[in-house]
């Protein structure tokens, strides 16, 4: 396990559903290039997937997927801690003392817990309005220094260190970190294929507005070529982006895959139709994510051995958990 060299990493991902090409570019692929130089902590976050309703058996079978799918996509439990969350009990133990320091104002203005509970917000449960200050949770359990997150993740980090701050006022002590966010510069929000205005996501009901890390290689295809589209040519330049969300969208996704940035991929493409230009990225894209499905599946053939990583991650993680909610307990007087 690498030592804290630049600092120690947490992020996490939720087991409700398949992941996507958002997760992948927003998040995971920012992971994985973060492990050499940094302490990572990956965590299956399960408490958080049963913040809307799960079925257990369907919950069990996501967190092996999630975490073969982490694997096969590059994240080595041999240089970072990857476990689920609900193996680790400090998370569920500093969220309740959070859930005492943070204050309703703060909660009532999160845009995630508005968008999930929609209408139906009086029948939403506490614990997806409390879902922020999990995460709180399980950033500060480890004290972690950054946290690489997609975009729709920056007010929840923001309101962690909002708490870290008022912990540290509240017993007036330099206790907690305020972690910095990472987030990419591009594809840090990656759309639906069908919609270039509502995030792409694994509870999307339909399945042709994500390209899932465990599709094919004829999916991913089809998927790119029935895409939402303009019948504009693509742009030189960055502003004649505007006001074409979906023409926005597969231009980002060419840059996060290709590791180029949005105006060197128009300079590329400027004056092309998307007839050029989608099978130019369905041919980046079947290259990068094709080939994560496979070895997932070849992971999958031995649940034991996912099951048994995940419980040395959790020993990892409780080892460093564990002194620092000893203190906390102290500084509230539990101790
Ligand atoms: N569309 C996206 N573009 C860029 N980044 C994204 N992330 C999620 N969607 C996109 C980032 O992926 C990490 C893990 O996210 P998550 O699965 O824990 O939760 P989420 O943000 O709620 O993702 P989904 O797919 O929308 O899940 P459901 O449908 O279950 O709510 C995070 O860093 C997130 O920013």
């Amino acid at each position: 396990m690498g030592e804290a060299k630049n600092g120690r990493i947490f992020s996490g991902v939720q087991p409700t559903g398949n992941l996507h090409l958002g997760n992948y570019l927003g998040a995971i692929k920012n992971w994985i290039a973060l492990q050499d130089d940094f302490e990572c902590i990956y965590c299956v976050v399960d408490l958080h997937a049963i913040t809307v309703p799960q079925d257990p058996a369907v919950l069990r079978r996501s967190i092996r997927e999630v975490a073969a799918c982490l694997m096969a996509s590059g994240i080595n439990p041999e240089k970072s801690i990857l476990f689920n969350q609900s193996r680790v009990p400090q998370h569920a133990e500093l969220a309740w003392i959070f859930n005492c320091v943070a204050r309703l104002g703060w909660l009532n203005r999160m845009t995630q817990f508005k968008e999930k509970a929609g209408k139906n917000r009086e029948n939403a449960t506490v614990g997806l309005y409390a879902y922020p200050t999990l995460m709180a949770a399980d950033i500060l359990a480890y004290k972690a220094t950054h946290v690489p997150v997609g975009e729709d993740q920056k007010q929840h980090l923001e309101l962690t260190r909002d708490i870290a701050a008022a912990f540290n006022s509240m017993f007036d002590a330099e206790f907690f970190p305020q972690p910095e966010p990472q987030i990419q510069a591009t594809a840090a929000r990656v759309m639906s294929l069908r919609d270039g205005s509502s995030k792409m996501s694994k509870s999307d009901v339909s399945d042709a507005t994500r390209i899932n890390l465990t599709d094919s290689a004829d999916d991913i295809a089809q998927k790119i070529k029935r895409a939402k589209t303009d019948p504009e040519v693509l742009p030189s330049e960055m502003d004649g982006l505007e006001g074409r969300p979906e023409a926005a969208n597969l231009v980002g996704i060419f840059a996060g895959l290709s590791g180029r940035s949005q105006a060197d991929v128009l300079s590329e493409f400027g004056g092309q139709g998307f007839g050029v230009f989608k099978p130019a990225l369905a041919e980046l894209a079947v290259m990068q994510i094709a080939p994560i499905s496979a070895e997932m599946n070849k992971l999958l053939e031995d649940d034991a051995q996912i099951d048994a990583l995940l419980e040395k991650g959790a020993e990892q993680a409780k080892a460093i958990a564990d002194p620092i909610l000893a203190e906390v307990k102290k500084l509230v007087g539990f101790a």
